[in-house]
């Protein structure tokens, strides 16, 4: 880690949300707990229940535009200003407290709990508030189209073109909060190793994919990612 780094991709999962209150979705008091998986993330469960789904959205969007950002969010807008390199954010986080820490280069690869899509024209638009399936798109007035912009299960990501050449030309590769279960996010690991990226995990535990990082730093990040941020700049 002494070295000056050009190009650095920072993935974030549930994991890095956890300071600041919200749940993850894997551990014991997860989202999915109180939900099974198929009956709410996925397109299929959309078309069969639209409301069932706009439901548990509108349910989790009070909390996460309450939620505030914690120390391991603020540490990376410290970095992405006191570090001279490229710094992006890829997020997995329908929250937005990269955006309220100050964070900058962010990469919603999941979709955004505050943007609403709709499925007829494709218009993305931004709202807090609860939606229905009665609402209609204020683009082409159609209802019933409308969908939160987050990615289901089954869809493809958003943003991968990007996201696939910051992965291939970076040099630090830095993973926080996430169990590296959900693909492909979970492979992006591989992909910035392959290109010749140092790779650095932050979790309170080992995960699944954690063969393919050269660095382990347990603890929770709220902790561990402001240490590891004033070591790169201290030596930079
Ligand atoms: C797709 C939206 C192409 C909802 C989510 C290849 C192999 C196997 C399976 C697949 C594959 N390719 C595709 C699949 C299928 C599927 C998949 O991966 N399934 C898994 C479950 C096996 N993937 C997809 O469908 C993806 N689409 O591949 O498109 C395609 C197209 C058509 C047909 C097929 C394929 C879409 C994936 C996106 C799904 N949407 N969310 C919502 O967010 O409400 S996924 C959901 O999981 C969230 O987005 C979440 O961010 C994500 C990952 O979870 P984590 O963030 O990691 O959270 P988790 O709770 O699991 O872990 C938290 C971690 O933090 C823990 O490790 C914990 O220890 C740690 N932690 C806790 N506190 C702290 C901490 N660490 C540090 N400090 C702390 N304080």
């Amino acid at each position: 880690m002494n070295k000056q780094y050009k190009n650095i991709v920072i993935l974030t999962g549930a994991g890095i949300s956890a300071e600041s209150g919200l749940a993850t979705f894997r551990s014991a008091d997860g989202l999915w707990n109180n939900h099974k998986v198929e009956d709410v993330a996925t397109i299929e469960a959309f078309w069969r229940n639209p409301d069932y789904v706009h439901q548990f959205y509108n349910e989790m969007r009070p909390e996460l535009f309450a939620a505030k950002p914690n120390a391991a969010h603020l540490a990376i807008t410290k970095l992405q200003k006191e570090y001279s390199a490229n710094i992006s954010v890829v997020t997995q986080n329908v929250d937005t407290l990269h955006e309220k820490a100050g964070n900058t280069n962010i990469y919603h690869i999941h979709g955004q709990i505050n943007q609403i899509v709709c499925l007829n024209c494709g218009h993305v638009f931004e709202t807090w508030s609860d939606v229905s399936s009665e609402d209609k798109c204020e683009q082409c007035g159609i209802a019933g189209m409308l969908k939160p912009n987050i990615v289901f299960f089954g869809e493809n990501l958003l943003y991968m073109d990007q996201v696939d050449r910051l992965l291939s030309s970076c040099d630090l590769f830095v993973s926080v909060g996430t169990s590296g279960v959900v693909y492909p996010a979970a492979g992006f690991v591989q992909v910035a190793k392959f290109g010749g990226a140092e790779t650095v995990e932050f979790n309170l535990e080992t995960t699944s994919n954690n063969y393919m990082f050269d660095r382990h730093i347990t603890g929770p990040a709220g902790t561990t990612l402001p240490q590891f941020v004033d070591e790169l700049i201290e030596k930079s």
